[in-house]
């Protein structure tokens, strides 16, 4: 089952008036980082997480895995499963499987993206006791959503893993979960996963990695906004780049115009002109340490339950009570 968005073309509008916005204003430009998510770019993004250079996602699954049960011990019962960005939902599995052997439960997956949402759904398919219900929305209509089906008594388990909460700007993380929370009840839980601080040298090369797919991935969102918008991007003048900001702690993929150029954006009736080297901001990837998770978490009104290290690569999951 799902639960969906109707008006396709809204989302279309959506999409050109947001490009437009960040390709338009004055002095720095900037793409919202969840465009990257179509259907090639959720390919690329699962393939990033295979790649030996980026162990985030192999960290946060091997604490799943690992310590699923200890954290189901420690949410209340019943609960129902409202999941922010599902991806492919194999991380999902190893929770999923350990909430359902204590209790018949309601999984809901929330994505903006239809293709993240249908392989999650085939990806879980087979656990027992679980229905699934996706949500296609973005993450706070769709938790509002979610939430306001709870029956009375029963408990959330918001799911945010994968550090997805680092690609938000900065203070926007705190801002984000604190709507989070005001869709929550006291007691209600959240498990939140933050990839940790480590060398530069690491951080960079798990964002430019040399098989180029991280590259490719951030590319892919001109090539998107070609396809969709009729915009003439030339992919071969444009170059991927990382960089760490000691300033805010998060790496940044810019796209590098490598020429002085306009590129037209014809459904939208624009032009936009780049000059040689000049960047689009494309994504932030915040790194955390364990001490800033719990003032992010108390900034935002919630409390520090429990939390699990990867001992491979720094990674956190910590999980969250509602305060
Ligand atoms: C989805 N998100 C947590 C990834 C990250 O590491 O911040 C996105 C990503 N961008 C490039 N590689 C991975």
């Amino acid at each position: 089952m799902n639960i969906a968005e109707n008006p396709t073309t809204e989302s279309l509008e959506q999409f050109a008036r947001e490009i437009r916005a960040g390709l338009c204003q004055a002095g720095q430009k900037t793409l919202p980082s969840k465009y990257l998510y179509d259907p090639l770019g959720s390919t690329l993004f699962e393939a990033i997480s295979l790649l030996p250079e980026y162990g985030l996602t192999r960290a946060e699954e091997r604490i799943l895995r690992q310590y699923s049960r200890e954290i189901v011990r420690r949410v209340p019962k019943p609960a129902m499963v409202p999941e922010l960005g599902s991806g492919s939902g194999r991380k999902t599995r190893w929770l999923l499987t350990a909430l359902c052997e204590r209790e018949s439960l309601s999984y809901y997956p929330i994505e903006i993206s239809r293709s993240a949402l249908s392989s999650c759904k085939s990806e879980l398919r087979d656990i027992e006791h679980v229905s699934i219900v996706g949500v296609e929305r973005e993450y706070l209509d769709g938790l509002r959503e979610v939430a306001s089906l709870r029956p009375h008594g029963t408990h959330l388990l918001v799911l945010f893993l994968g550090s997805t909460i680092g690609n938000f700007d900065s203070g926007a993380d705190a801002r984000f979960l604190g709507e989070v929370r005001g869709f929550l009840l006291p007691g209600d839980s959240l498990l939140l996963g933050t990839d940790l601080m480590k060398p530069v040298d690491q951080m960079l090369k798990a964002y430019d990695d040399p098989l180029g797919v991280t590259a490719a991935f951030n590319l892919n969102l001109l090539a998107r906004i070609n396809q969709e918008l009729d915009a003439d991007f030339n992919l071969r003048h444009f170059r991927h780049s990382s960089t760490f900001n000691e300033v805010t702690g998060s790496v940044e993929m810019h796209i590098r115009s490598t020429r002085e150029q306009t590129v037209s954006f014809r459904r939208e009736g624009f032009s936009v002109t780049f000059r040689k080297d000049e960047t689009i901001w494309t994504e932030s990837c915040h790194k955390y340490s364990r001490e800033s998770i719990g003032e992010l978490a108390a900034l935002s009104g919630f409390r520090t339950e429990a939390q699990w290290i990867d001992d491979q690569w720094p990674f956190a999951e910590t999980l969250l009570f509602a305060s």
